[in-house]
């Protein structure tokens, strides 16, 4: 650090530059994330909080209230009445404190879990010290139900499902997986499914296909989902829900000097005004908000999977929610031709195939935009 500090408005110009090297959501040219810009009234509420710490919640009650209403509010969404939980940083952090939380109340360190989880959970299991038990996926690419029953017994920790996988968005048959678990505990990871999939229910009642996942199951013991994902917060923030009550005292340590003596979550001070842009977000859209927004994002779903059917590009499934997939040899190769072009696509590992996540800020316009530069890399 220099010893003398510079004018105010000579860091402005160095934070311009700096930002000027990031790419925003708004050029049009991210294809393969899971944020998106935030929504106006989030990212205007999120400045307001700066100063609160979840951390110390005895000095922000109002900011913790709206921590419990989030909490509610998705309770309400996800079919549970009763519902405890925690605003974490992200499904990460919800991973990690699930797979924790198991491992006390347990005493067993057997993790089984789908190929198709997110890599956060080898970074729990690792951290952890926990077994990994991998289940292969069935040709849906879903967890293989006979197999994860193969695997279940008596050693099991935890079984993990996934509510919209990360490379292609699908849903685990969470309900089987819930009617072999029997004692071991069952967490759904909606980290990204969360905020699509229950208005997907709403928008095509009756015809969505989509297998109960959430709390209707009545075993899933825990399950995340991500406002800074499809719910338009800012980052960071991800929820982890609990159908039982004080769901973290089993791994909470006593904090005698701060206002709570109890302290639950992995993170001490604590990113407050995400959780208020949830808030503020969640309250403002309301259900029929959130069912205009993955409306449009089906819809342009739909349109890019014609688009790139026209470039002979199949996709891997026909998709379940918003995110696209499809078949190619060597998706590292137009990745990266493609970010030389300047656009931002991703790829899934197995069957290799280019990934596309239609987010909020996917428009037919950016998509129309992009198409001829896919077509470009295709060829170079
Ligand atoms: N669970 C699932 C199903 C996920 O898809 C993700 C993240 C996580 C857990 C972990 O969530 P956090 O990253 O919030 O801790 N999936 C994205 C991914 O890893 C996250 C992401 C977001 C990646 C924005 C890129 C990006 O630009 O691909």
């Amino acid at each position: 650090m220099d010893r003398k500090g510079l004018p105010k408005d000579e860091v402005m110009r160095l934070v311009s530059g700096m930002k000027e090297l990031d790419i925003s959501f708004g050029s049009g040219r991210i294809f393969g994330s899971m944020c998106t810009s935030p929504h106006p009234i989030a990212a205007e509420v999120d400045g307001m909080f700066l100063e609160s710490n979840l951390g110390n919640p005895g000095l922000y009650p109002g900011t913790l209230e709206m921590e419990q209403e989030i909490i509610s509010m998705l309770g309400s969404l996800l079919h549970l009445d009763r519902i405890y939980g925690h605003v974490l940083s992200g499904g990460t952090e919800a991973n990690i404190t699930a797979l924790y939380r198991a491992k006390k109340i347990t005493g067993r360190k057997k993790v089984i879990f789908p190929a198709s989880a997110h890599f956060s959970v080898l970074k729990a299991l690792s951290l952890l010290d926990m077994e990994p038990v991998m289940i292969p996926l069935d040709e849906d690419f879903r967890m293989d139900v006979q197999q994860m029953e193969d695997h279940l017994d008596d050693e099991a920790a935890l079984v993990l499902s996934v509510a919209g996988t990360t490379e292609l968005g699908v849903v685990d048959p969470v309900d089987r997986i819930g009617s072999i678990t029997g004692d071991v505990p069952l967490h759904v990871d909606a980290a990204f499914g969360g905020f699509v999939l229950p208005f997907l229910e709403t928008l095509h009642p009756g015809d969505h296909g989509i297998p109960p996942w959430d709390f209707r199951v009545k075993e899933v013991t825990s399950l995340s989902v991500d406002p800074h994902k499809m719910g338009g917060s800012t980052i960071p923030a991800g929820c982890l829900l609990f159908r039982e009550e004080a769901p973290l005292k089993h791994i909470s340590v006593s904090s005698p000097y701060l206002t709570s003596t109890k302290a639950y979550t992995l993170a001490g001070t604590r990113d407050s005004g995400a959780v208020a842009a949830a808030y503020a977000v969640m309250k403002h859209l309301g259900r029929e908000g959130y069912e205009r927004i993955v409306a449009a994002c089906m819809d342009n779903t739909s349109y890019l999977e014609k688009r790139l059917r026209e470039l002979g590009l199949e996709p891997v499934i026909e998709p379940v929610m918003n995110i696209l997939a499809v078949h190619h040899p060597d998706p590292d190769l137009v990745q990266e031709r493609m970010r030389k072009r300047g656009f931002f696509l991703s790829r899934v590992r197995d069957p290799p195939a280019l990934r596309f996540v239609v987010m909020p800020h996917v428009t037919r316009a950016s998509i129309d935009v992009m198409i001829p530069e896919l077509e470009g890399a295709l060829k170079d």
